[in-house]
């Protein structure tokens, strides 16, 4: 490769691009090379920071003749390459993971352990890359991980936000945010191609000109920003093969023209560059609820024009034909937030290479596949006309067309049913005009799935409707997986320890062979050994506890966890109330502080910053955590832990010390959840409502290894349909009123009655998430889990049977469904 344009004689420059030699000692000279050469220090002189950033070039070095190799291939073959676009990539540390595809862990230790090195202290100063929110940004982390180990040529696209997720501390048990500097250390892992840069306009105007006999429409932009890749390894597990991420970051074109700065005022064409770059400063830290700003639209623009541009031009080869494209490539719309790639691909094919719009959009359509990740209307993404039209004039006329034609349709189809055609149409005109993201993102897909049953059957039944009546086949569904190299065997080393010693190493690529752990459900010998890695996990978990600041775990507790976003519809509200009642309950008398079992309810949960109710469920946690904890009266018997910060890396050491798993959700609000899928593969039992995956994971892992409770999906719309009144509930269930009263009365306020007055009264009398409707229900259901949890042979039993029955959790087998379904791609060696 290195000789394309190039007429070099030396024999190095035309030999072939060799890894380090695979051992200690080529490990070891790697590393002290890099550590001198790169670091600029010698072993004497180096800090943690230097060895570290060492060991990740080390780590790279290994991989590199690979990703060459898998580039170069993917330009010449003729197979199709899978586009994940994502605003999102929640990737958490890297170095774990590359050791471990690379099979360089026990080498990298050792060369290390030679250097005077422990390997663990370094593992501690990476700063996990939080460059996503939640569930979808971790998703689509996991989806390139499988992709890699399956060998399927795949590229991720997004945006080096330059601050991720923010990083979550507690000040008098309120949240506050403080922003995450994560590049600030160095960012070992990724590669700066400022030399293949894209020019993403905006704004201007269009215009329509004389292009030898046919008229033809061209975008003037006003202002344009460049678009500079960096470029990161996905490696495969154990397989050779490394995929690209590909994550752009803005920066200021040389001649920045934005015509408002454009005043030869040099201090202000400075300001102007960060006018350009603040395009990917930051994430917008909203996860399920789209914030309508023009800078985040600025940002999906920016890395789907980006990334579209770079295939077209970078991937593949110089003469290709354009009317060939669906055969090369699927473009996969992870959520609304990419949609706007649909009229750009347009826009490209027609403006640009002066395609037929007939054919462009045979082909667009092709190309492109949509997964919806919500239910919850309000988070439909909808940009409104005046922003998007300003922002992207060109684009609004091509969704115009596009809808027009799409409309056409309709009417054909269906006949002039006005009320129809305003319901489905992409422009929207209520409560302003505006662009329906999803509707666009439906009319134009291949497909359009739905990430979990429950959720694409709710999709088809109400939220596309009318679409799915139009186009059965376009919809289908993809349950969400999780990757198992990350989740299991680097979280959980002792239990992957345990599984390989039972069914040998093949489960970590083939995740259903944890079936085969049925069997040992009933052997006692393997049940003692698998609770033993519980307990041993349980106080790892502690000792990273405890060096955050946060109380250890105590002995015998039922560890009780839920870590997920902070949200109205996923009810940590209700969570609370069940602390607070049994806590109640033993303080009152009424319960008998030895019938209940020993418990430390742990949770981990960011707020979006302006998410008001949220914050203030955060302060309550907070605040019954910090009274229950300190009250002698239930001492060793109740705890609540709320380490600050839940990130990917404390997840890892969360979920394989989890007993049990809170999936507590109103039926039809939680599109799928991953984190449920997580702690049942680590051997906790879930507790919960049929809703999102939980409806599968609950068939699968069988009723008597779950606690199920609440209203389904249909009794929830009936409950609406007749009038909820949540007041009804709190008068007519003592327990119920007394948890709310002992909140209400400033017990855990100091006395103060008005700092959780909005919260108590929200659950009276709106309660949108009808806590107060399946409080009795979920009662009920914990009392379940103390009665089972005593039973700890019984226990042991379901919980090695929820990690051999969740193999179809797997994120591999997500991407097979996707590549039969929706991809129609094959792996490529
Ligand atoms: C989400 C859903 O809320 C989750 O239920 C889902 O598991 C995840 C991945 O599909 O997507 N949608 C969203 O906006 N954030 C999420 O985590």
């Amino acid at each position: 490769e290195n000789t394309s344009e190039l007429r070099p004689t030396h024999p190095l420059a035309i030999a072939p691009v060799v890894a380090p030699a695979a051992s200690v000692d080529g490990f070891a000279k790697q590393f002290l090379q890099n550590l001198n050469f790169d670091q600029g220090v010698t072993l004497s002189t180096s800090d943690v920071n230097d060895q570290y950033l060492a060991l990740a070039y080390t780590v790279r070095d290994y991989l590199m003749a690979r990703w060459f190799d898998d580039r170069a291939k993917q330009k010449t073959q003729q197979a199709k390459t899978v586009c994940y676009l994502s605003a999102e990539y929640l990737l958490g540390r890297q170095l774990d993971n590359n050791l471990l595809a690379a099979r360089l862990t026990d080498i990298a230790t050792e060369a290390l352990a030679q250097c005077g090195i422990d390997i663990d202290d370094l593992r501690q100063v990476e700063i996990e890359p939080g460059l996503g929110n939640g569930g979808l940004g971790r998703l689509a982390a996991c989806f390139i991980d499988s992709l890699a180990t399956m060998s399927v040529p795949t590229i991720g696209y997004g945006i080096r936000y330059e601050y991720g997720i923010f990083r979550q501390a507690f000040a008098d048990g309120q949240q506050v945010e403080q922003p995450d500097a994560w590049l600030r250390m160095g960012s070992p892992w990724d590669f700066a191609h400022p030399e293949a840069a894209q020019t993403i306009s905006f704004a201007g105007t269009t215009e329509t000109y004389d292009d030898d006999g046919v008229e033809r429409t061209r975008w003037v932009p006003e202002w344009n920003v460049l678009a500079v890749p960096y470029n990161m390894m996905v490696p495969g597990y154990h397989n050779g093969r490394v995929n690209t991420l590909r994550l752009w970051r803005a920066v200021a074109t040389n001649a920045f023209d934005l015509h408002t700065f454009n005043s030869g005022d040099y201090v202000q064409s400075v300001r102007a560059q960060t006018f350009a770059e603040n395009i990917s400063k930051v994430l917008y830290p909203e996860d399920s609820t789209p914030q309508g700003k023009e800078l985040r639209l600025q940002q999906q623009y920016f890395f789907v024009a980006a990334s579209i541009a770079d295939f077209i031009e970078n991937v593949l080869p110089d003469d290709f034909d354009l009317d060939d494209l669906p055969e090369r490539v699927i473009f996969q719309l992870n959520d609304t937030h990419p949609v706007i790639g649909v009229p750009e691909l347009m826009r490209v094919l027609v403006d640009e290479k002066k395609l037929e719009w007939d054919a462009a959009w045979a082909i667009t359509q092709k190309c492109f596949a949509y997964t919806c990740h919500t239910l919850l209307p309000e988070a439909l993404e909808v940009w409104s006309v005046d922003l998007l039209g300003r922002l992207l004039p060109r684009h609004l006329e091509i969704i115009y067309r596009i809808n027009d034609e799409f409309l056409l349709e309709v009417r054909e189809r269906f006949g002039d049913d006005e009320m129809l055609i305003r319901n489905m149409s992409i422009i929207g005109e209520h409560p302003y005009r505006s662009v329906r993201m999803a509707y666009l993102a439906t009319v134009a897909g291949s497909k359009v799935n739905g990430v979990a049953e429950l959720h694409s059957q709710l999709l088809r039944d109400n939220v596309l409707k009318d679409f799915a009546e139009m186009w059965p086949d376009k919809f289908t569904n993809v349950t969400n997986g999780v990757t198992p190299r990350r989740f299991l065997r680097l979280a959980n080393p002792e239990l992957s320890s345990l599984i390989t010693e039972a069914l040998g190493a093949g489960w970590t690529v083939d995740l259903e062979r944890l079936r085969g752990l049925e069997a040992l459900a009933d052997d006692a010998d393997f049940r003692e050994r698998f609770a033993a890695v519980k307990a041993s996990n349980k106080r790892r978990l502690s000792r990273v506890l405890e060096a955050r600041g946060e109380a250890p775990l105590d002995d015998g507790h039922l560890l009780d966890v839920m870590i997920k976003r902070l949200h109205e519809y996923k009810r940590q509200t209700l969570k609370v109330l069940h602390i607070v009642s049994t806590y109640e309950g033993i303080v009152s008398g009424r319960l008998d502080v030895d019938d209940v079992q020993a418990r430390t309810f742990l949770f981990g949960a960011k707020a979006a910053p302006g998410y008001g109710m949220a914050k203030r469920i955060i302060h309550l946690i907070n605040a019954v955590g910090e009274v229950v904890s300190a009250d002698e009266r239930v001492k060793g018997k109740l705890k609540v832990l709320y380490p600050a910060n839940y990130n990917v890396t404390l997840a890892e050491s969360i979920i394989p010390a989890a007993d049990l798993s809170e999936q507590i959700s109103l039926a039809g609000k939680e599109a799928s959840g991953t984190g449920n899928m997580k702690l049942a593969l680590n051997g906790a039992l879930t507790i919960g409502t049929d809703d999102g995956a939980n409806v599968e994971i609950r068939k699968l892992v069988g009723d008597d290894n779950f606690f199920l409770f609440g209203m389904s999906e249909p009794e929830v719309e009936a409950l609406w349909a007749e009038g909820y009144r949540p007041a009804d509930f709190y008068q007519e269930d003592d327990d119920l009123r007394r948890a709310i009263d002992l909140i209400a009365s400033g017990a855990f306020s100091n006395g103060d009655r008005t700092v959780f007055e909005p919260l108590v009264s929200n659950l009276l009398y709106d309660d949108r998430f009808m806590a107060l409707a399946d409080f009795r229900s979920y009662l009920d259901a914990q009392d379940r889990v103390d009665a089972a949890y005593a039973d700890q042979d019984a226990w042991v039993r379901s919980a090695i049977l929820n990690v051999a029955r969740s193999g179809y959790f797997s994120s591999d087998r997500a991407m097979r469904d996707y590549l039969d379904r929706i991809w129609h791609a094959t792996p490529v060696s």
